[in-house]
C-alpha cells in the first residue's frame, strides 16, 4: 500500500527501505519503512550547498520564483489524495484531516504566488532636498525548518512556499516520526523544479533526516540566518536562545493551551459542534486543540451533559476508514495522558472517558476515548499542555473572571468566545481581552486559515507564519537613501566643514 503511494509521489524505495530510523504507523504499530540519519558531515555539506543554491536563486526575479511555487501547487493538487493518505499513515490523523493538511499546502502556495508580485517596500519622505528614501526587501539566505509529527507537512509548506518566493533556499529537518511525508513533499517539489527548468538551482530544497542532533546542527550554524521551528515549549527553550546567541532570527511555534469561553447567550448547538471538532479532532494533538472550556456556571451542567452525549457518539478507529478519532502518535503519548488523568483524579477532579480503546485489535496502536475533566480550579496540571484529547472544564460567573482564566496560563496561542452579546465579543478581542495570538468569536480555536498570521505569545514562542505580512520574516530589510542632487546636505542639519 505504502509502496504504491510512495511510487506515485515519486519517492524511490531506496530512500525508505534501509537505515537507522524505524518509521512505524500509529494505526497499528507496523513498520512503514526505514530511513537513514544524515551524518554531521552530510549536514555540513547540505548547509554549504544551500548557500550555493541561495546565491543563484536570489538572482531569479521574484515573480519567476512564484512560478515555481505555482507549479508545486499544481503537483499538490494532482497528488492530494496520495499525500493526504500518507499523512494519515504516518501520523495517524483521520483522512479528512490528512487531506485538509494538503489543502493548507495548496492554499499557501496560492497565497505565495500572489505574494511573489507584491514584495513591496515603502517610499519614505527624506528631510533633505534632492534625496529619495525607500525600503527594499532582499532575499535572506538558507532557511532551516524544523517541523513536528502532528502536522508533518502543512507548517513546512507555510514556510517553504513563502521562503521560496522570497528568494531563500530550504533545509528541512522533519520529525523523526514522520520522515516519509517529508520525502514525498521533496519529491513533488523536485518534479515542479524539473518542470520549471534550470533557473531553479540544485539543492534549492533539501531534507535532512535524523534525530535531534541534526536539528541542533542547523540551529547552531551561522550560515542559516533563519530557523523556523514547530514543536514543544521544551524544544523552543533550547532553539530560541541558541539561535539568538549567534544573532540569527527565529520563528517559534510552540505549545498552546487554548481555551473557549462559553457564555449564557451563546448558540449552544454551534458551541457543542465547535468543541467536538477542536477538542477531539486530530485526537487532541493540534497545537491549537481546545484544552480548556471556561463555561458560565448557569449553563455548566447542561453543557457538560451535552458534551458527554456528543463524545459518546464519536467513533474511534482506523483513521483511513471514516472514524472521527484515530490513534495517538505512540505509547509515550498514551502514557502521558494516563498519568495526567490519574493525577487529576487524585486531585479530586471528575473524569469522564480517557480509557484505552481497541487494545485487543491493535496491541501496538494507542486509541483512546477523549476525556472531559471537570476541575475546581486552574492548577498546574491544567496550566500544562498535555498533547492528548483532554478537555478541562472550569466554571465562571463574571466575564472578567473568564478572561483572566483564559490568560492565566504560560502559553498564548489560540482562544475563542462563544457569545451573541456584542459587548462580550468585542471585549474578548480588545486590548484587555484575550492575550493570545489568535482570538476568535463563535469559532473554535483550531483550524486557522492560512490568510492570517499564525502563532502566539508567551511560551508559544512569539513566531508568526503563513499570511498577513509574515513574508517579511523571510527577507532582509534594507533602507536606501539616494542623493540625486549636486549637494551633500547632512541629516539633522549637521555642518561638518
Ligand atoms: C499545529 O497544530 O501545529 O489552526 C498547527 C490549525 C491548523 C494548524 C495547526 N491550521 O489547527
Amino acid at each position: 500500500m505504502i509502496d504504491s503511494i510512495m511510487q506515485r509521489l515519486g519517492v524511490g524505495a531506496d530512500q525508505y527501505r534501509d537505515g537507522d530510523i524505524r518509521v512505524t504507523t500509529p494505526i497499528d504499530g507496523r513498520e512503514l519503512g526505514r530511513v537513514r540519519s544524515a551524518s554531521r558531515d552530510e549536514v555540513d555539506q547540505a548547509i554549504a550547498d544551500a548557500q550555493t543554491a541561495f546565491a543563484a536563486w536570489r538572482r531569479v526575479p521574484a515573480p519567476r520564483r512564484g512560478e515555481l511555487v505555482r507549479l508545486f501547487g499544481e503537483q499538490l493538487r494532482r497528488h492530494k489524495a496520495d499525500l493526504g493518505a500518507l499523512v494519515t499513515w504516518e501520523c495517524g490523523k483521520i483522512l479528512q484531516e490528512g487531506l485538509g493538511e494538503v489543502q493548507e499546502m495548496i492554499d499557501i502556495c496560492d497565497l505565495a504566488v500572489g505574494q511573489s508580485r507584491q514584495l513591496f517596500g515603502l517610499t519614505i519622505a527624506s528631510e533633505r532636498p534632492g534625496h529619495h528614501m525607500r525600503e527594499s526587501w532582499h532575499p535572506l539566505g538558507p532557511v532551516g525548518l524544523v517541523t513536528a509529527f502532528n502536522f508533518p507537512v502543512a507548517p513546512w509548506a507555510w514556510n517553504a512556499a513563502l521562503a521560496l518566493v522570497c528568494g531563500d533556499s530550504l533545509l528541512w529537518k522533519p520529525s523523526e516520526k514522520t520522515p516519509l511525508t517529508a520525502l514525498a513533499c521533496q519529491a513533488l517539489l523536485e518534479r515542479a523544479m524539473a518542470e520549471f527548468g534550470d533557473e531553479a538551482p540544485a539543492h534549492l530544497s533539501q531534507v535532512i533526516l535524523g534525530e535531534r542532533e541534526a536539528g541542533e546542527q542547523l540551529v547552531n550554524d551561522p550560515r542559516v540566518p533563519l530557523i523556523s521551528a514547530t514543536g514543544s515549549t521544551r524544544m523552543g527553550r533550547q532553539v530560541g536562545p541558541a539561535v539568538a546567541a549567534r544573532f540569527g532570527r527565529s520563528i517559534l511555534e510552540l505549545g498552546g493551551n487554548n481555551a473557549m469561553i462559553l457564555t449564557p447567550s451563546a448558540d449552544l448547538d454551534m458551541a457543542v459542534r465547535a468543541i467536538l471538532f477542536s477538542a477531539v479532532g486530530t485526537a487532541g494533538q493540534r497545537c491549537t486543540s481546545l484544552r480548556r472550556l471556561v463555561v458560565h456556571r448557569s449553563i455548566k451542567d447542561e453543557v457538560v451533559e451535552r458534551l458527554k452525549q456528543a463524545y459518546a457518539g464519536v467513533t474511534i478507529g482506523d483513521p483511513l476508514e471514516g472514524h472521527l478519532i484515530g490513534p495517538l502518535i505512540d505509547r509515550q503519548a498514551f502514557d502521558a495522558m494516563q498519568s495526567v488523568l490519574t493525577q487529576a483524579r487524585e486531585q479530586g477532579a471528575r473524569v469522564f472517558g480517557g480509557q484505552r480503546q481497541l487494545a485487543e485489535h491493535y496491541p501496538d496502536g494507542y486509541y483512546v476515548a477523549p476525556a472531559i475533566v471537570e476541575v475546581a480550579e486552574q492548577n498546574d496540571l491544567v496550566r500544562h499542555e498535555t498533547f492528548a484529547p483532554i478537555l478541562y472544564v472550569l466554571g465562571y460567573d463574571e466575564l472578567d473572571e473568564a478572561i483572566a482564566l483564559n490568560n492565566d496560563v504560560p502559553q498564548g496561542l489560540s482562544s475563542c468566545i462563544f457569545t451573541t452579546d456584542v459587548r462580550e465579543a468585542e471585549t474578548f478581542v480588545s486590548a484587555v481581552g484575550s492575550d493570545c495570538g489568535i482570538a476568535n468569536v463563535n469559532i473554535g480555536p483550531s483550524g486557522a486559515e492560512i490568510g492570517g498570521a499564525f502563532g502566539g505569545e508567551k511560551e508559544t514562542g512569539g513566531g508568526r507564519e503563513s499570511g498577513s505580512d509574515v513574508w517579511k520574516t523571510y527577507m532582509r530589510r534594507q533602507t536606501n537613501t539616494v542623493n540625486y542632487s549636486r549637494e551633500l546636505p547632512l541629516a539633522q542639519g549637521i555642518k561638518f566643514d
